[in-house]
């Protein structure tokens, strides 16, 4: 290397710049001029560039049609970043083999708060066929019972102003308004959340905000509406300097928001999408009648394990998931959950071995290439909480089964929100001025303490909050985490 060239600035990942990364790193196999809009995406976070756009890089080496509009429903931050490198971006693989690749799958990206206008052209324009959504388990709008929370301040919002729109929601059926009215068939909506049925869901909550505006529109996308469940998984940690730096190194070029994930990557969808959609299978996306199997399996043996690591792994002071699964009694404890807890719940989709499923994903826990931290997976635990574990809680009471561990992430969840609470911290978390409040407030009573956790509104089902035998485990095991 030159003097000068070791003291000029690196030149910013761009259209220009990309062919001239280090060798080794891998690009876009598709001429990018070429490449339409046949997608648009909401909440394009750091999961949705690190696993959806992924295949959509790889599908359009084989057909232009299939580039993202990506849209973010709050903040530009997203744009801001990815603008001024014409939507390009890298993904970093960190794993036993590590591999960086440019990303040019997102072709676009708007802001929809600054420019509702073009966001409603694309959901409206003949070639989108395809919506996907990463909104995060609160960008549902989904109630405790698991419909339309129709008191939700973004729903209220959206049903007065329809053309105006806040929510996923909102967005979702006012394209299909402007498609129904000039006569296009629906594009297809896939769910992209850890939500069980995710899919299902959303189309309640569509259907049900459509039919508040207009019966007829209601009853064409519950006809014609095409909402696939899915499931999807890739540990994708969050942005930060350290991966920056190393993208850097890795490829010559800057970015201004990197991706990393782990090498693993799973996309499951409800074979139910039109013919005229995108060949996802020729991407490597499983198309199966039976992703129930899979979601469930995912959702409550990996989710509902993270969310136990985190909350225990941050009481017993560890920081990252890789810590909290090389300390024994956590370890024990995960594995526990899944084999005796959690794999009896679940039925095995076809040709899924659960108990080796369970396995691999603890080594993917042990993954020493990437530091995930504890405290991103503990963010919006009142939203996680119901789908990775209560499920399995509630059916493990009715067959009769112990709950005793069951209850453990649910005690440490309430013992993490006294912890943050009381030493000021902030909580994220759509609850998180209550948790705040009930956390400062809470005295380490066992029983006074559960009972005003578990009267918090949305977040546990009435009936499971009133069975004493789950009061009283959720009790004994809060008591044991003092
Ligand atoms: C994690 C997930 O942050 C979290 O809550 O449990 O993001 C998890 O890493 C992904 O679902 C893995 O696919």
């Amino acid at each position: 290397m030159t003097a000068s060239s070791a003291s000029s600035p690196a030149l910013r990942l761009s259209a220009t710049s990309y062919p001239g990364a280090i060798p080794g790193v891998v690009l876009p196999a598709y001429d990018r001029d070429k490449v339409q809009v046949g997608v648009v995406h909401l909440g394009p976070g750091a999961f949705h560039r690190a696993h959806q756009a992924f295949y959509f890089d790889q599908l359009l080496a084989k057909d232009p049609r299939w580039g993202i509009c990506a849209v973010s429903l709050k903040s530009p931050g997203v744009r801001d970043a990815l603008e001024p490198q014409d939507g390009l971006y890298t993904l970093a693989q960190l794993d036993a083999e590590t591999t960086f690749r440019v990303v040019g799958s997102i072709v676009e990206v708007l802001v929809a708060p600054e420019d509702p206008p073009s966001v409603f052209a694309r959901l409206a324009a003949p070639t989108t066929r395809l919506v996907t959504l990463t909104v995060t388990e609160k960008g549902y709008t989904l109630s405790a019972e698991g419909g339309l929370d129709e008191t939700h301040p973004d729903v209220v919002h959206d049903l007065a102003n329809p053309r105006e729109p806040r929510s996923a929601v909102g967005y979702v059926v006012e394209g299909l308004r402007r498609r129904f009215l000039a006569g296009l068939s629906p594009y297809a909506v896939v769910a992209c959340d850890n939500l069980a049925d995710n899919g299902w869901r959303l189309k309640a909550a569509v259907v049900a905000f459509a039919g508040k505006l207009d019966a007829d529109l209601a009853a064409w996308i519950e006809r014609e509406g095409c909402f696939p469940r899915t499931m999807v998984d890739s540990i994708t940690p969050a942005t930060d300097d350290a991966l920056r730096a190393r993208v850097l190194a890795a490829t010559g070029l800057e970015d201004a928001w990197p991706i990393q994930r782990e090498a693993f990557t799973q996309w499951v969808v409800e074979d139910v999408l039109p013919a005229d959609a995108p060949d996802l299978a020729s991407v490597g996306v499983t198309l199966t009648d039976d992703v129930r199997g899979f979601e469930r399996a995912k959702l409550r043996l990996l989710n509902g394990v993270h969310s136990t690591l985190a909350y225990a792994g941050i009481l017993r002071g560890h920081e990252t998931v890789f810590e909290a699964i090389s300390d024994p009694a956590l370890a024990a404890l995960a594995r526990d959950l899944m084999v005796q807890d959690i794999i009896p719940t679940l039925t095995a989709p076809r040709g899924l071995d659960l108990a080796a499923y369970a396995e691999a994903i603890l080594a993917r826990f042990r993954n020493p290439e990437i530091r995930h931290y504890l405290a991103q997976i503990a963010w919006d635990g009142s939203q996680k909480l119901p789908f990775r574990i209560l499920g399995t809680l509630t059916e493990a009471l009715e067959a009769g089964r112990s709950i005793e561990r069951l209850v453990i992430p649910l005690a440490a969840w309430m013992r993490f929100v006294a912890l943050r609470a009381k030493s000021g911290e902030a909580i994220t978390d759509p609850l998180g001025d209550k948790l705040a409040e009930l956390g400062v407030a809470v005295t380490g009573d066992a029983r006074t303490d559960v009972s005003a956790f578990l009267a918090l509104e949305g977040v546990f089902p009435h009936a499971l909050a009133q069975n004493p035998l789950f009061v009283a485990a959720v009790e004994k095991a809060y008591a044991e985490l003092a």
